[in-house]
């Protein structure tokens, strides 16, 4: 069995963090590994509190799953504040993860931050160029450019900048942009174009946390990046269309729709 690991934040929502990860790991059929970063207080509408575990704690995880379990793709999530992203780079670089699946967190659906302000120079500078993807949405693809992302051509424009920061396949989440809902993937020489239609509904807690596991569990399968982005991208949209409504904020994603529907239950 493939094996993947996310380095993530713990939603006790169970919607997004860990608990997505895990659970999309699962579904897609590979076996998944968690070192958490974080612990959020959160529901479904809010974050009320959030506790960051010491970076050589996160360390100590990472080691413990790398040293038996291995993983045959990573991926990273809400990763607090620069203590802990430095660890992370450490780690990523010496236990050479070459798999590596960066998503961006900085603040959580409901609007909590996820990650200090100060922290987003050490992701751009230490972590991002050890990344084979990264999974920006649009309010992180501008912090980490500085530049007002408005239509498709501003996010080609963003991710030709991300990609000169030394990440080599580039995904952009254009979800929140009007119309239908299109991602673009860059790998430095042409950008392939993923359009699905726009779901209506709240059903989307957890969507990047999902996107980004699925990616990852992919590429643990062994799928080149784009037919990983392609596949992630199908699963994700089925999940949100399947999801139903499960407290009084954005409810989460389905991630076993494959498997059962929510009314059956
Ligand atoms: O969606 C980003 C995210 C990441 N990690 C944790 C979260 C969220 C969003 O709610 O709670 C722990």
């Amino acid at each position: 069995m493939k094996k993947a690991m996310t380095i993530a934040g713990s939603d006790s929502g169970g919607g997004a963090g860990i608990q997505a990860d895990l659970k999309t790991f699962a579904a897609l059929k590979v076996y998944g590994t968690s070192v958490i970063t974080s612990v959020t207080a959160q529901n479904t509408y809010s974050v009320t509190a959030t506790y960051d575990l010491p970076a050589a704690f996160v360390g100590r995880q990472i080691d413990a799953v790398l040293e038996d379990i291995g993983a045959d793709a990573a991926k990273t999530g809400m990763l607090a504040n620069a203590g802990i992203i430095e660890i992370v780079a450490a780690k990523v670089a010496a236990w050479k993860l070459e798999k590596l699946v960066v998503d961006p967190v900085m603040v959580a659906k409901s609007g909590g931050r996820l990650l200090e302000e100060e922290a987003v120079r050490i992701l751009q500078s230490k972590l991002l160029p050890l990344a084979l993807v990264a999974t920006p949405n649009l309010d992180e693809a501008e912090v980490l450019t500085g530049m007002k992302i408005c239509s498709e051509k501003d996010m080609q424009e963003a991710a030709r900048r991300l990609y000169d920061g030394g990440t080599p396949y580039i995904v952009i989440k254009g979800g929140h942009l009007v119309g239908e809902a299109v991602d673009i993937l860059f790998d430095g020489h042409r950008f392939y174009r993923f359009v699905s239609q726009r779901l209506p509904g709240r059903t989307t807690h957890g969507t990047g946390c999902t996107f980004s596991a699925a990616v990852t569990a992919f590429l643990a399968l062994g799928f080149p990046v784009p037919e990983a982005v392609e596949q992630a991208k199908t699963y994700v949209t089925t999940a949100i269309r399947r999801g139903s409504p499960i407290g009084r904020g954005y409810s989460p994603v389905h991630h076993f729709h494959e498997f059962y529907a929510w009314e059956e239950q």
